[in-house]
């Protein structure tokens, strides 16, 4: 039995992003995670935004074991000494207030800019600044890159408001969602800008959240790479060790023995081709 084929043995990467959990909403695929967990390690672990749901935690408390459970398992990871950085979302806008802080060896950042293994380096951040820009694509094309800011910097100071008088933040992949048709146009100009972003930063490119579509792709000259989410598709991206990156699924897989040493043939061959089918 060689490592590549056994399923349970752990996949090492040097990093992984994952954003997008919604911990506290029922639709969260804890399990899921909890396995995906216990199967892919990383020198680093970044999480990129929505890993906890705020606005659904002050609505209803809902908090069930397998929530502290990937709490615990990422708190685990980082003592036995993964980097783990996290950088807040607007579900867990809470956490923006504590830029550099550490919690448990894990370190929060509003972004956050990656060096890759290849020496390509990404703009690392959730993505929901760039809503108001979305929305206003067309008029803001016309009034230029002054407006542009203006409209991030008032879009932050609108959010932060709103979030002190507990009203829940507007949000984008709802919204594009309702509006079907729109939906895809409204995707490609999220990408758009957020790439956009990334040359300004002067990064080669970027990765964020926020609108759950996982993709790696080139968008006028930068990469764009979406995490995905774990309340539909449960997609990470994965950083080789030369800095290749790779979107992963995982849907496949619950019910695969994970921690057993004495797996009979036929589940190993079942095993075997569910996570083939999951890669
Ligand atoms: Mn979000």
């Amino acid at each position: 039995m060689t490592t590549e084929t056994n399923p349970s043995s752990t996949r090492h990467y040097k990093t992984l992003f994952i954003s997008d959990v919604h911990l506290g909403s029922k639709a969260a695929k804890t399990d899921y995670l909890l396995d995906f967990l216990r199967l892919h390690d990383a020198d680093t672990i970044v999480l990129v935004g929505d890993i906890v749901d705020g606005w659904r935690l002050k609505r209803s408390w809902y908090w069930p074991q397998p929530c502290n459970d990937v709490v615990q398992k990422l708190l685990r990871k980082a003592r036995k000494g993964t980097r783990i950085i996290y950088i807040p979302g607007n579900h867990d806008e809470f956490m923006r207030d504590f830029p550099g802080m550490h919690f448990g060896g894990i370190e929060v950042a509003q972004r956050h800019m990656h060096e890759a293994a290849d020496g390509r380096r990404y703009l690392v951040l959730h993505g929901d600044e760039f809503d108001v820009v979305v929305r206003n694509a067309r008029l803001l094309a016309y009034l230029g890159d002054w407006a542009y800011d203006m409209a991030i910097v008032i879009n932050i100071g609108l959010s932060a408001v709103r979030r002190r008088l507990g009203m829940p933040y507007w949000s984008f992949s709802a919204w594009a969602k309702l509006q079907v048709k729109h939906a895809v146009n409204f995707i490609g100009e999220f990408q758009r800008v957020v790439a956009e972003e990334a040359r300004r930063a002067d990064a080669d490119g970027v990765i964020c959240g926020h609108i759950h579509h996982a993709v790696i792709e080139d968008i006028e000259g930068i990469r764009y790479i979406n995490t995905g989410d774990w309340v539909e598709s449960c997609t990470a991206i994965a950083e080789h060790t030369d800095g290749t990156m790779e979107l992963l699924t995982w849907q496949q897989v619950k019910g695969v023995p994970v921690e057993r040493e004495d797996t009979s043939e036929v589940e190993m061959l079942m095993a075997r081709a569910l996570s083939q089918h999951a890669a």
